[in-house]
């Protein structure tokens, strides 16, 4: 199916529907430049994101289970209307296990989206009455998918207080980003910020100011970070520009051997393979009054070394 019409511009690229093994719409967004990604309307979530020599750039488990309600192991979830697993609500929030649509006219955004030229898809979640009763608050959860002709992908999300009183929500893009091996990669961009350590019931450090590299496991949210994150990969001689609008907080996860083994969709060795770097929003909820709108944006660059 190629249906014209779903996303704005295309020049050269190309945006098809095609359906799952369980029946559920997955969008496959091609650019002119022969990259590609393909997105579910299962929790509205990238599930490859691949370069136009063919690699993908996004982990997904051996182990993976693809049948809901369980979201995908791997790949871009979207964690909302919380990160975590505080209070009532399940750990990371509802939206990573919902349908959404797909979205032909969404209302003008109030942020630059830089979208013309280039291949994108819009979609929106609604909540339930199931939704409802776990979150007694109406929004509409908008994301538009964006894939550059260079590869490039930007995922711009928005939240609209449909409600007649206002909600305050957190927000993270999880992503599992498919690495050549935990012990080649480091992360820069996060020295010297202040972190809350899940490994330490959430107790406050500050990053000793050298680039993060990993020799066990790590589960943090840093704080307040600069608006640019580099993941750089040198068994793949590739590195990750992460750079973020509204999304203040960075989760940094790599859930080791021990940990990875206690969980049935990650195969036992595969934490080597991936490293999740998520743009997010946690510390400082995001508070909306009746028919207020928030909007974040992550870019996501990919640059080889020789
Ligand atoms: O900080 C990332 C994290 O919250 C970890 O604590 C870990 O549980 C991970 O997300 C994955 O969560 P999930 O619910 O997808 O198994």
């Amino acid at each position: 199916m190629n249906p014209s019409g779903l996303s704005g511009d295309q020049r050269g690229g190309s945006v098809d529907v095609v359906k799952d093994r369980n029946g559920i719409d997955q969008v496959l967004l091609r650019s002119s430049g022969g990259f590609s990604a393909r997105v579910s309307l299962y929790g509205g979530q990238v599930r490859s994101w691949m370069t136009d020599r063919g690699e993908e750039l996004l982990f997904t488990s051996s182990k993976a289970v693809f049948k809901p309600p369980k979201a995908v192991r791997g790949g871009i979830q979207i964690g909302f209307p919380q990160f975590g697993n505080r209070g009532t609500l399940e750990q990371h929030g509802f939206a990573r296990n919902k349908l959404w649509v797909i979205e032909k006219n969404p209302p003008p955004f109030m942020i630059r989206t830089d979208s013309d030229g280039k291949t994108f898809i819009d979609l929106l979640l609604k909540p339930s009455d199931e939704d409802l009763k776990v979150w007694p608050h109406s929004f509409e959860l908008r994301l538009r998918v964006c894939l550059g002709a260079n590869g490039n992908l930007s995922l711009i999300p928005r939240v609209r207080n449909m409600n007649c009183k206002p909600f305050s929500f957190s927000f993270a893009f999880h992503t599992y980003f498919s690495i050549s091996d935990i012990g080649e990669v480091r992360i820069e961009g996060l020295e010297t910020r202040d972190y809350f350590d899940n490994l330490c019931q959430r107790e406050r450090f500050t990053d000793q100011g050298n680039s993060l590299t990993f020799e066990s496991e790590v589960d943090r949210v840093y704080l307040d970070t600069s608006s640019k994150v580099a993941i750089l990969d040198h068994g793949k001689k590739r590195t990750f520009i992460i750079q973020k609008e509204g999304l203040p907080d960075v989760v940094v996860w790599n859930p080791w051997e021990r940990k990875t083994k206690a969980m049935a969709d990650f195969g036992d060795d595969e934490y080597k393979r991936t490293l999740c770097v998520d743009g997010a929003l946690i510390e400082k909820p995001i508070s909306l009054k009746p028919g207020q709108e928030w909007t974040g944006r992550l870019d996501i660059l990919l640059l080889y070394s020789s």
